[in-house]
Order: C-alpha cells, then sequence, then structure tokens
C-alpha cells in the first residue's frame, strides 16, 4: 500500500513538470521554441510507468520542426506515448518497432506504429511493446529532410 502511494505522487510530481514546460512552448513562437530545442539536446527523458505498468511519456511537437524530447528512454514493455502538437504546423510520427517487438494494442499490430496526422493542437496516444534492446528511430514523414528527428532508447 505505501509503494503504491510513493508511485503516484511520483507520477503527479513529474506530471506537473510536464505542464510547466507545455506552458513554455505554448507561448507565442521563437523564443520559448529555441530554449526548448536547447533542453531537448541535453539527453534521454525517461517514460515513467503508471500503476499498470505502461510507462507513459508526452512528446511535444513544434513548429520549430523538432520533438521534444526527442530522445526519450524506456525499459522492456509497455509503452504510451502521447504524441502532442503544440504547434500550428501538422505532423506524423512514425516509430519503427521492429521485427522484436509486438504491439500491445490489438488495434496495433505491425512493424511500425504511427500517430496518424495531427494538426494544430492535436494529440494522439501511440501505445506498442518492445522486448528487446535497442534504439529505435522517431521520424515526422512531413519534416524528416528538416531533423524533426529523435529515437526511442529501449533498455532492459
Ligand atoms: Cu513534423
Amino acid at each position: 500500500m505505501r509503494r503504491v502511494l510513493a508511485v503516484i505522487v511520483i507520477v503527479l510530481g513529474l506530471g506537473a513538470g510536464g505542464c510547466s514546460v507545455w506552458g513554455m512552448e505554448g507561448g507565442p513562437g521563437g523564443a520559448g521554441a529555441a530554449v526548448a530545442t536547447a533542453s531537448a539536446s541535453v539527453g534521454p527523458v525517461d517514460a515513467v510507468p503508471g500503476p499498470d505498468g505502461v510507462q507513459r511519456i508526452t512528446v511535444s511537437l513544434g513548429d520549430d520542426l523538432r520533438m521534444h524530447p526527442s530522445v526519450v528512454r524506456v525499459r522492456l514493455g509497455t509503452v504510451a506515448i502521447t504524441f502532442h502538437n503544440t504547434g500550428a504546423v501538422p505532423h506524423e510520427i512514425r516509430l519503427a518497432v521492429g521485427p522484436g517487438s509486438q504491439c500491445a494494442s490489438a488495434t496495433r499490430c505491425a512493424t511500425s506504429v504511427d500517430s496518424g496526422n495531427l494538426d494544430a493542437g492535436a494529440s494522439s496516444v501511440v501505445r506498442f511493446a518492445v522486448d528487446r534492446p535497442g534504439t529505435l528511430p522517431l521520424i515526422c514523414i512531413y519534416h524528416q529532410s528538416s531533423g524533426m528527428t529523435g529515437s526511442l532508447v529501449v533498455v532492459a
């Protein structure tokens, strides 16, 4: 019981942190985006397991054509990534989960998962399972050539 409460507190704390990051990026234009780009290159950001064991993280997509964060680290198991378009330019994120992975949801069972088209302000949750360590590429299919890429680092 005590352990469950501790987990909930941690999740709530990180959730609040995520909101403040969104606040910065949600502000008017360039300055906020530049700050977010700098912080995105610092290093991988861990997805946070919930009480159900699913590791969750939100990746924000901006008009700077970058993912925030651009490097997400997860452990083996089920992952749910929320892709949220905080800007005006549409994005669509695809993740090649590879032959060693399988989808946790019956509706998404393929070697890649896709956010679908995300117009301004839209978000979608991509849920899948990873069963071997490695680094999987995240790409925006509209802006890959502009460097709108990232990676999912899977550790044991
Ligand atoms: Cu994009």
